[in-house]
């Protein structure tokens, strides 16, 4: 941890909490330069969405779990952010659906690579992604690279937090994609089969629960035909758009 210790009395506790796995992630070498503006841009969304699961948000991850449990070859790519902020809840989830996981980075080092692939070694868990023998179709330089036994073959990716120029190719690749982002309107989350607006760890928690219930099989199938991603993202500003006009009603009443 860092040198700031976060008081458990602190209103805004959580938020501070990851905050500080994010910096430590970073003392560490686990995240990168950008990992610290892109967790901002997180918190920013958060406060619009109320810092909660929405029903759009759990509608979207049960969706996703379905979708993950049909699949043949389905792949957890994590990177620098997300190996900070959830690597247990990552472990957990994987095991749970039987995914592989595969350490995949924006901006690549190979330095970076081991060092999360060691907080994952050090949890007793092997990943992919330190030796990669693939590139994903259309991108260039080091953040094409990937595994033929992970993320190349995947059928399905869930790809928290990530760049809509790579959610787009591992679309044109024929892969189902899932995300999870806080901001509706990044390109990832325009792009993805599903996107989970919700905070990346309250998301896989709520995946992880949704993993271990039993589910019937005609339920499951009528969710996942039912589900429309880009419903759900309209679902996502509708509420962003009305919390701030009853907030913004509220303070003039306040004022008057
Ligand atoms: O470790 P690397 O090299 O793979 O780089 C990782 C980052 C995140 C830096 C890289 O993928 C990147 O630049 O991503 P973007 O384009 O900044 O997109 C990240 C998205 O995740 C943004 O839309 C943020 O709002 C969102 N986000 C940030 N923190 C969270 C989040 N969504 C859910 N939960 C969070 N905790």
């Amino acid at each position: 941890m860092t040198e700031f210790k976060v008081p458990k009395s602190h209103p805004r506790y959580e938020s501070l909490m990851k905050r500080e796995r994010i910096i430590e992630g970073f003392n560490k070498g686990l995240v990168a330069h950008a990992g610290l503006i892109a967790h901002g841009r997180g918190e920013a969304f958060d406060y619009l969405l109320g810092e909660k699961t929405n029903d759009f948000a759990k509608l979207a991850e049960q969706a996703a779990v379905l979708k993950i449990k049909q699949s043949k070859a389905p792949v957890f790519s994590v990177n620098g952010n997300v190996a900070a902020l959830a690597i247990d809840e990552v472990i957990a989830l994987a095991k749970a659906l039987n995914m592989k996981v595969e350490v995949n980075l924006f901006y690549r080092t190979e330095e970076r690579v081991r060092r999360i692939a060691d907080e994952f070694r050090a949890r007793g868990y092997v990943v992919l992604g330190e030796v990669p023998d693939a590139r994903i179709d259309g991108l260039e330089h080091a953040r094409a690279l990937c595994t033929k036994a992970g993320i190349y073959s995947a059928d399905t990716v869930l790809v928290p937090l990530e760049d809509g120029d790579r959610t787009k190719a591992l679309r044109d690749m024929g892969k189902f994609v899932i995300t999870i982002d806080l901001n509706p309107l990044s390109r990832t989350a325009q792009t993805a089969n599903i996107t989970i607006v919700d905070e990346l760890t309250r998301a896989l928690k709520n995946m992880l629960e949704f993993a271990n219930m039993k589910i019937n099989n005609r339920n499951a199938v009528e969710l996942l035909s039912n589900y429309n991603n880009e419903a759900n993202l309209s679902s996502a500003l509708l509420f962003i758009n009305s919390r701030l006009s009853e907030l913004a009603r509220h303070e003039k009443q306040e004022r008057l």
